[in-house]
């Protein structure tokens, strides 16, 4: 094995990936200098090297695909970004779909971290290194599910809503819909309401999202959507909103067009209301 080919662990996995056999055939795991009795309640230091070794030297590119797949899951929880990185491009070079790799790989991954943020067993730092890591991931995914070559649909505003600074759910929604053939300009987060009404103006988009992850944050997705009607614009747009606090029924009751509860369902959702418009502009015309 060449030094190019081993991945480095810089840190020792918080929550490492239950394995029936610990030393799968085609992973290379780093053989125990000390025995932990040899070690001893008197050397932490050698107990905490011994457990970085075991944690090293696993080779990505030799895991097949479904525990590469586990692997990248604990590379996410880790905040592992460059492991996080290798893993993408092997599934790509292996033939996995893009859109496989975000949903099965980096969404999955994601939501372990959230349910131990949850739980209280990741803090703020540790998600912030999963959110990054996640985030080179999709720098990768982000050209090739651009690159559909789908016909152009309209344009999009999205943007997180003021208070929040979440944006991975954002940035999915935004190259889905790239990838589907749709214009889009990312405001990014923390957008107070004339931050929205000043880009829907300026890029005469056909739909405005808004996001928010935290349930203090989602009703200022009102704000906005009170400040449209009042000045008359609301039914010139149509208004999807996501976020995980989200769901059906607080889209309804805001005044948005759809809540979406993904970045798939965010394309077919705004394809299928563009369509309806065009009906009705052929109609009327
Ligand atoms: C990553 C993360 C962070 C990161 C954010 C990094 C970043 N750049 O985004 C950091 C560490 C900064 C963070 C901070 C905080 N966070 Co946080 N965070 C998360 C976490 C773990 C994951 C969110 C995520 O990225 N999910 C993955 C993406 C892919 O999913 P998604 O966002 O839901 O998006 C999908 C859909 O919802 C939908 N969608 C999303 N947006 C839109 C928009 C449109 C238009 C459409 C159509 C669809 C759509 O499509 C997306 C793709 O499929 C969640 C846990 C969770 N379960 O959501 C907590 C969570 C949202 N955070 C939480 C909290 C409490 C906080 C903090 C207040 C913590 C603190 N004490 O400081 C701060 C708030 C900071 C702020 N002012 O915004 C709570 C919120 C609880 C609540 N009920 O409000 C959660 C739920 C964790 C928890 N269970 O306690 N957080």
């Amino acid at each position: 094995m060449g030094p190019a080919e081993t991945v480095a662990r810089a840190s020792v996995g918080k929550r490492r990936r239950e394995v029936a056999n610990p030393q799968p055939s085609g992973v290379e795991w780093a053989q125990e200098d000390v025995s932990d009795s040899e070690a001893g309640p008197s050397a932490p230091g050698a107990e905490r090297e011994r457990m970085a070794e075991e944690d090293d030297d696993i080779v990505l590119s030799e895991l097949d695909d479904e525990e590469l797949v586990a692997q990248m899951h604990d590379d996410l929880y880790d905040g592992l970004k460059d492991e996080i990185i290798e893993g993408t491009n092997i599934l790509l070079e292996r033939g996995w779909a893009p859109y496989d790799v975000l949903t099965t790989a980096l969404v999955g991954g994601m939501k372990v971290v959230g349910d131990d943020f949850r739980d209280g067993i990741l803090f703020v730092p540790e998600v912030l290194l999963a959110a990054n890591a996640m985030k080179a991931g999709m720098a990768i995914l982000k050209p090739l599910l651009a690159e559909t070559g789908a016909p152009k649909q309209g344009k999009m505003v999205i943007g997180t809503v003021k208070g929040d600074i979440h944006d991975i759910g954002k940035n999915l929604v935004a190259m889905m819909m790239e990838g589907a053939g749709f214009e889009v300009v990312d405001i990014g987060i923390n957008n107070p309401v004339e931050n929205y009404l000043e880009a829907i103006a300026r890029e005469e988009a056909d739909i405005l999202g808004m996001s928010a992850l935290l349930t203090t944050t989602m009703p200022y997705m009102k704000v906005v959507i009170d400040a449209m009607v009042e000045k008359g614009i609301r039914d010139d747009y149509v208004v999807l909103v996501g976020g995980a606090p989200l769901n059906e029924e607080f889209g309804k009751a805001i005044g948005a067009d759809a809540y979406c509860r993904d970045a798939a369902v965010a394309v077919e959702t705004a394809k299928s209301f563009l369509a309806r418009k065009h009906n009705q502009m052929a109609v009327s015309a």
